[in-house]
């Protein structure tokens, strides 16, 4: 963000991969730093979002993939209007679990939603991140991990191996091509060892050269 010393970073991936504990992580790390930090998550992160995760995660309906891109599109105009963009003019650090490359590797590559549109929305969202980690897991281990931690599954959980695997495939397909944007990081460590991994990228990538000083490793 131009004249803004906050940072935006995106973590992605599939179920499973570690977005949720990896944030955690990382909000914690950069908050030790003396850095301002908000946490956030899609789809939600502000009110009128966080109805529309209701409905998309657990409202009993199965939506047409362009309809279901048009509701992720809209919760996350809220979001980024009502807290994302507000704490990036503050000059905090954003850490957001998953953004619109979770549209487009879910909607657009698992479920056949035109993957023009979806970048055509992007483009009107006017944000994007600064860095986006993409966490990476074979389907193998984030069952495993899913079924360990034995939560009920929700409308995206319950749909098929394929389905996942094609969601991978969109994922990595994202990061190779956006090597401005995006790094894909292997997450199938334990969670110290991604964590370690993580932090390397996140200091590289805003090493002083970049325009901050503050958290030269
Ligand atoms: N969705 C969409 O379709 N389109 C969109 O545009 C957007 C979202 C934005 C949101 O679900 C769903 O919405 C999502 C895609 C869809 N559904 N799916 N699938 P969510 O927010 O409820 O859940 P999630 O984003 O998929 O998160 P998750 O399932 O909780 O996975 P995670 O955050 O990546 O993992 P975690 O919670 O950190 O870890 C999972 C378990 O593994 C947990 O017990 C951890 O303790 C354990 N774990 C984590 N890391 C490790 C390591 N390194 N080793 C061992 N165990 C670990």
């Amino acid at each position: 963000m131009a004249g803004s010393t906050g940072r935006f970073i995106t973590l992605e991936g599939g179920e499973g991969a570690g977005k949720t504990t990896q944030s955690a992580l990382l909000t914690q790390a950069l908050i030790e730093r003396d850095l301002p930090v908000l946490r956030t998550r899609e789809p939600g992160g502000s009110p009128g979002a966080e109805l529309l995760r209701g409905i998309l995660l657990d409202g009993g309906v199965d939506w047409a993939a362009p309809a279901e891109t048009l509701l992720h599109f809209a919760a996350r105009v809220e979001h980024v209007a009502k807290t994302i963009r507000p704490a990036l003019d503050a000059d905090t650090w954003v850490i957001c679990d998953r953004f619109f490359d979770s549209t487009m590797a879910y909607q657009g590559y698992g479920q056949g939603a035109d993957r023009g549109f979806i970048t055509g929305l992007t483009r009107l969202l006017g944000l994007a991140p600064d860095l986006t980690i993409v966490l990476d897991v074979s389907e193998t281990v984030a069952a495993e991990r899913m079924r360990r931690r034995g939560n009920p599954a929700d409308r995206y959980e319950r749909l098929d191996e394929a389905f996942h695997a094609r969601v991978r495939e969109g994922f990595r397909a994202i990061a190779t091509a956006e090597p401005a944007r995006c790094v894909l990081l292997d997450a199938s460590g334990d969670v110290a060892t991604v964590h370690t991994a993580l932090m390397t990228v996140v200091w590289r990538w805003f090493r002083p050269a970049q325009g901050s000083p503050r958290i030269a490793g």
